[in-house]
């Protein structure tokens, strides 16, 4: 798979513009007019899929996940449909006393309570995310897509006035486990890094608020880090403190957990490569099939680092490519819903799967053309689902 540099991020962000012109903003009841199912709607089950299939509970502390055969709206639900991923449990911490430290090589260390924080200007940016653990195993569902809003971080860490050499951010969380680490056991922090330069990109934020409410317990209250375009891992719930240091930080989610190890041509070398888990991967996957009298419709979502898309396509058993239709609502760095009319389904057994391109020419992965691959990170490969017509 080719690689993409920062020389060809800075020109998708210039032809962005004309590609993504077509996807304007437009208020939400028009957005979820689109992808509600109609009263004569009826869902086509998925024989991929067991019928009962349903994820865990949402409980405080452990993982959940979205049935996203169930996705119907833009915006993912923060009470029963956003995912969620906690690694140490789930602190209750009291948005009147929180403070974010912001320390290290600052020439004004800062102490914020939360009303410092709502006091800087204001930010809204949707943006979808997976975790990088996401999987067809569990249909997709570690997945959601929101409406965030909170303070730019770029303004705040020049307002700290970072001194000569600060080249690496770390950011921590309140959530704290114990793990041994070369036989010794030692209390941790989650914690993330990102280098300077990946820190100062405009459109990250500290988020205290998701669809417009409070930021939700399980999803980081008060505050958390919000990385357009990046893996979950990156954006640190209940942040605490943010560190400025001269050297890479290398915390267990940052440098052992979450790193993809596999099999790839590095310029002409076929090396086994250790790589984080960053920049979300070109995916898409179908998520739903519906009956609407003698028609039929698929729909799914696309995810990618925020990368143009040119198309999405869908197969049906070995005919052509075709081209979907991506719904309203789409931003830079939301998920894209899409659908495709399936016109003259024939009875019988159906292999159905999409693929999505980016302006690029960059296509999502067959299975076969993915790095060989041993570790459960980066599942962006084509996801073919099955069903049957009657
Ligand atoms: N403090 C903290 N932040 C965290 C985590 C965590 O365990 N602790 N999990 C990370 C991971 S692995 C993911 S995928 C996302 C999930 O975010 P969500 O629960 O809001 O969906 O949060 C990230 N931020
Ligand atoms: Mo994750």
């Amino acid at each position: 798979m080719s690689e993409q540099d920062p020389e060809n991020k800075r020109r998708d962000f210039l032809k962005s513009g004309a590609v993504m012109g077509g996807f304007a903003m437009t208020g939400s009841a028009a957005i979820i007019s689109q992808t509600a199912m109609a009263q004569d709607e009826v869902l086509i089950p998925f024989t991929d899929m067991p019928p009962d299939f349903a994820g865990p509970p949402k409980t405080a502390g452990g993982v959940f996940f979205q049935n996203t055969q169930f996705i119907e709206d833009f915006y993912s639900r923060n009470e029963d449909q956003f995912y969620v991923v906690q690694h140490y449990g789930q602190p209750e911490l009291n948005t009147n006393t929180h403070r974010i430290q912001v320390s290290g090589m600052v020439d004004n260390p800062m102490s914020l309570s939360m009303a410092d924080i709502r006091r800087r200007p204001k930010v809204e940016i949707v943006a979808g995310f997976e975790c990088g653990g996401n999987q067809q195993g569990i249909y997709q569902g570690l997945i959601g897509n929101a409406l965030w809003g909170g303070c730019r971080l770029r303004d705040l860490l020049q307002d700290a006035g970072i001194q000569y050499g600060g080249t690496e951010i770390a950011f921590y969380g309140a959530d704290r486990g114990m793990e041994t680490i070369r036989d010794t056991e030692v209390e941790q922090s989650f914690g993330r890094g990102l280098s300077f330069n990946e820190a100062m990109q405009d459109d990250i934020i500290l988020a205290y608020e998701m669809n417009g409410e409070p930021l939700p317990g399980a999803h980081g209250s008060p505050i958390r880090l919000l990385v357009p375009g990046w893996y979950g891992v990156t954006n640190v719930k209940w942040l605490e403190q943010i560190h400025v240091q001269d050297r890479r930080f290398s915390g267990r989610f940052q440098a052992r957990d979450y790193v993809t190890l596999s099999r790839r041509d590095i310029g002409g070398v076929e090396r086994w490569e250790e790589r984080l888990v960053t920049k979300i991967r070109l995916k898409s996957a179908i998520t739903r099939v519906t009956r609407s009298g003698n028609s039929h419709n698929i729909m799914g979502f696309t995810i990618n680092d925020g990368t143009p898309l040119r198309a999405v396509e869908v197969k049906i058993d070995n005919g052509p490519w075709q081209r979907a239709e991506i719904l309203p609502g789409a931003t830079r760095y939301s998920w894209k819903l899409f659908s495709f009319a399936w016109d003259n389904a024939t009875p019988g057994d159906h292999e159905i799967v999409s693929r999505v391109i980016d302006v690029n020419g960059q296509i999502q992965a067959t299975p076969e053309e993915l790095p060989e691959k041993i570790s459960r990170w980066e599942n962006y490969g084509q996801f073919t689902r099955t069903l049957t017509i009657t």
